[in-house]
């Protein structure tokens, strides 16, 4: 059985979402997140990360990596993601990269000076710069997204999973606003879902 290490407001409530949208069994550990002020890889999990795996022998990291784990090993009908031959495969790959390596880097950088260097010299000026150009990958979103509901359409995938965690963040941090009308239509529809409720548990 999957056993996954989470802390609430942090990335495993993809992870955990992933586990509820598939109705795995799974067991969890809930940890207190440590506050990385002096030194990274340091949370109380296998790996030092959040999120963590433990799955028989596999023990990962890396959310994007361990959805991915989870849909090959788990999702054999392919519930959550379209298969190989779809020409929607390439869009999902595409979204479920951008999650983590587009949208979010500029968005952490922001969260990171706001909430762990709020005395940088400099951090106000690179607060706004990284929220601006996180904006500006929102505006990117906002123009790809078509009438919905869901990324590739009708269909609901993990991408949207990646995705929802790395808009309320940016929600959360005014990155997300009235600019994008549709996106927040779209975060609106991922956050009533039961699944993301559960996994966000009213903490995000
Ligand atoms: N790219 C990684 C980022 C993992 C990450 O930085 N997680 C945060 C929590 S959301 C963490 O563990 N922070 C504490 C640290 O950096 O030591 C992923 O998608 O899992």
């Amino acid at each position: 059985m999957i056993k996954l290490y989470h802390a609430p407001r942090t990335r495993s409530v993809r992870i955990l979402q992933l586990l509820e949208e598939l109705g795995i069994e799974y067991e969890l550990e809930t940890i207190e997140f440590n506050r990385p002020t002096e030194s990274t890889y340091a949370q109380a999990t296998p790996l030092g990360k959040l999120p963590v795996i433990e799955d028989g022998d596999v023990v990962m990291c890396e959310s994007g990596a361990i959805v991915q784990f989870i849909l090959e090993r788990y999702d054999r009908e392919h519930l959550l993601s379209p298969p190989l031959e779809s020409p929607l495969r390439g869009r999902f790959l595409q979204w479920m990269s951008f999650a983590e390596s587009t949208a979010y880097p500029p968005i952490g950088i922001a969260v990171w000076y706001t909430l762990y260097r709020p005395d940088a010299p400099g951090g106000a000026e690179v607060v706004a710069d990284q929220k601006g150009r996180a904006a500006e990958a929102l505006d990117f979103l906002e123009d790809q997204l078509g009438e919905g509901p869901w990324l590739l359409g009708e269909a609901f995938s993990a991408a949207d999973v990646m995705l929802g965690f790395t808009l309320t963040v940016a929600q959360l941090f005014g990155v997300l606003s009235e600019r994008h009308p549709r996106t927040q239509g779209y975060l609106a529809r991922l956050q009533v879902r039961p699944a993301f409720q559960k996994a966000a548990a009213g903490s995000l």
